[in-house]
Parts: C-alpha cells; sequence; structure tokens
C-alpha cells in the first residue's frame, strides 16, 4: 500500500503536463505581474471531470435568454456550405456546461447556473468609429437580420474542441451597413460590463483589463467566416454561451470570439485585446489555430474532443486553411 499512489484532483492528464522550465516562467510571469489567478490556457480536465455537479435549475440551462420573443425565427434554414468536416456534433448539454466565460466565473461548469436569467432584454449594441453611418441596433433589429445556421468548429487554446450548430448571419453585413471609411483597418469588440451582477468580473475589477474586449483586422472581420451568433442548436443563445450576441470565427482560438457584446467599432490602430493585455507573452492578436506553434505552457499538437473525449491532430487555421490563408502573409502571430 506504501506505493499506491492516489491522484488528486487538480492533477491533470499525462499528455497535459506542463514542461518544467515552461512552468517555472509561467510562475515568474505571474509574479512579476502580480497575479495568481489568471487561469485562461491552465491546463484542465474536459467532458464531466468535474467531481461535483453545480448548483442550479437544468430545466432553465438550455433556455434562450431572450426569451421565446424571437421564437418565430428559429430554427434558421441550414447553409450546407458550412459543416464539421467529418467530426460529430457536440451534444448540447455538454457545449452549454462547459463555458469560457470570466464574468460569470472562470469555472467552467459553474457558469450556466450563474448565466441563467441574466437580462437582456433591453440589450444594444453600437456600431460605431471610422464610420459613415453609425448605428445602434436592439434585439428587434438585430433578430431582423436574414438568419442561416452554420455548423462550425471550434477550437480552444487550452486544447479542448466542440462542434456546434450557429444561427447568426455574417458579420460583414453590420460593418458594411455602418458605411466604414477607408481609414478603418481593424474592428474592436466590447463585451457588457456589470459589475454588480456579474460575479466573475466583480471579484477580478481590479486586476482584470475590464470589459472583456477582443479584434480583429478589418478584412479578417469581412471574412465570410466571421459570425454574428444570435442562436445555437436551432433556438436563441442561451446566456452561457454570450447572449443575446457573440461573434464566432472558428479559425481562431475561441478567446477571439467576444461573448454579448455592446459596441463594435471601427478603428485605425490594432486594438489592445483582453488576453494580451494581461499575459503579453501567451496571447497574440492573430490567435489563429496553429499546431506548429506551442503556447509557451504547452503544445498545440493535438487537441481534445468535448463531447467524444477523442484526440486528434489540430489543424492549421482548425480546418479552414482554404478559406482563410489568402488572408496571411505567414508572419501573423
Ligand atoms: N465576454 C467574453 N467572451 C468570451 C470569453 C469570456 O470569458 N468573456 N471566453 C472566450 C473563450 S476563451 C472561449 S473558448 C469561448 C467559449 O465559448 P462557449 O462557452 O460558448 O463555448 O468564448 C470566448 N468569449
Ligand atoms: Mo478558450
Amino acid at each position: 500500500m506504501a506505493h499506491l499512489r492516489i491522484p488528486r484532483p487538480w492533477e491533470i492528464p499525462e499528455w497535459q503536463a506542463t514542461p518544467e522550465a515552461v512552468f517555472l516562467n509561467r510562475r515568474q510571469l505571474l509574479a512579476a505581474l502580480g497575479l495568481g489567478a489568471v487561469s485562461l490556457g491552465l491546463p484542465v480536465q474536459i467532458a464531466g471531470a468535474a467531481p461535483v455537479a453545480p448548483k442550479g435549475d437544468p430545466a432553465k440551462m438550455l433556455q434562450p435568454a431572450v426569451g421565446s420573443r424571437f421564437r418565430d425565427r428559429f430554427p434558421a434554414k441550414r447553409n450546407p456550405a458550412y459543416r464539421f468536416g467529418g467530426r460529430p456534433l457536440t451534444p448540447e448539454e455538454k457545449a452549454a456546461r462547459y463555458n469560457n466565460f470570466y464574468e460569470f466565473t472562470p469555472t467552467k461548469n459553474e457558469v450556466w447556473p450563474l448565466a441563467a436569467g441574466y437580462p437582456v432584454t433591453a440589450w444594444k449594441v453600437e456600431v460605431a468609429g471610422l464610420v459613415g453611418k453609425p448605428r445602434t441596433y436592439d434585439l428587434d433589429d438585430l433578430f431582423r437580420f436574414p438568419l442561416e445556421e452554420r455548423l462550425y468548429r471550434h477550437r480552444c487554446v487550452e486544447r479542448w474542441a466542440m462542434q456546434v450548430p450557429w444561427t447568426g448571419f455574417p458579420l460583414r453585413r453590420l460593418l458594411d451597413a455602418a458605411q466604414p471609411l477607408s481609414t478603418a483597418k481593424y474592428v474592436r469588440f466590447v463585451s457588457f460590463s456589470d459589475p454588480e451582477h456579474l460575479p466573475g468580473m466583480k471579484e477580478t475589477v481590479s486586476y482584470y483589463p475590464w470589459p472583456y474586449h477582443e479584434g480583429l483586422r478589418f478584412d479578417e472581420a469581412r471574412h465570410d467566416l466571421a459570425f454574428v451568433v444570435l442562436g445555437s442548436y436551432g433556438h436563441p443563445l442561451p446566456m452561457q454561451h454570450g447572449a443575446p450576441l457573440r461573434i464566432h470565427c472558428p479559425w481562431k482560438y475561441g478567446y477571439k470570439s467576444p461573448k454579448s457584446i455592446v459596441k463594435i467599432e471601427l478603428v485605425a490602430d490594432a486594438p489592445p485585446t483582453f488576453w494580451h493585455a494581461l499575459q503579453p507573452a501567451e496571447y497574440g492578436f492573430y490567435s489563429n489555430v496553429n499546431p506548429k506553434k506551442p503556447h509557451p505552457r504547452w503544445s498545440q499538437e493535438i487537441e481534445e474532443d468535448l463531447g467524444t473525449g477523442e484526440r486528434r491532430a489540430t489543424q492549421l487555421y482548425n480546418g479552414y486553411g482554404p478559406q482563410v490563408a489568402g488572408l496571411y502573409k505567414g508572419d501573423e502571430a
């Protein structure tokens, strides 16, 4: 019995182990930053590994945050041009229980109970900046866009991946409606800010660069794959996926797809981004999925499927190379 080694709950699977040298770098980095709790990208166990079920009413887990108001727009017609490429659909419940949404909590399986019931009915999103026609959209305006369903692959920088049917419309439509000026070279996204009602934001308000903000180059944002998402699995988004609207850029790591956005701003220079501001050495501006470019603390060659647990080779641009490679000269990081 003396040699029996009982794995502790926080121990990570062997394949995700962090090399010691890199681990030391991380500790030094965190010490330098004065942070102890930056956890995006901390290797974690996925797919139901959580030992304790979070409190929360499972009946509310999949409920559209906008309620029944736009019921008649769903399900939208599926656009057959966008497919999973041989990968399996991730069961809706798995995707709904395992979320990155730091405004609520950094603990993935506790996002949904905290997010359920968050009020979004009076939501507005502003499209502004270097444009001829700035405009503020309310929910009625947004759900009036012609909606389509697309099957998209999603790859988190932490190495889990999923396949989800999203409903929405190309981001390009919102941008073009604003009549961008020729000086607009980048697009900046800003998520909601409500520390009173967002426990994750409230706890970290003094040392995270809230609100969550992200950015794309203008030509990336106008690419056909860059999608404004209003729904998932055939109904409007439940809160944990970023209701009432989020972005999805399937060829980039997941953190480039901001949730619950309130502002889209066209700007001249590359905008700062949330994770880059926290840990510049770890999270670049482009963040295109790339198996040959390891994260400083782990390899990106392999990914793990959230639904099946299968491990497979990561694909360059998450398999969207034929569509997006033309955007890049190869030197983007
Ligand atoms: N506002 C906001 N957007 C966000 C995040 C976040 O914490 N806050 N996390 C990002 C990360 S790291 C990922 S992987 C995806 C997760 O989306 P999902 O929970 O719908 O799967 O959302 C991204 N968008
Ligand atoms: Mo992520």
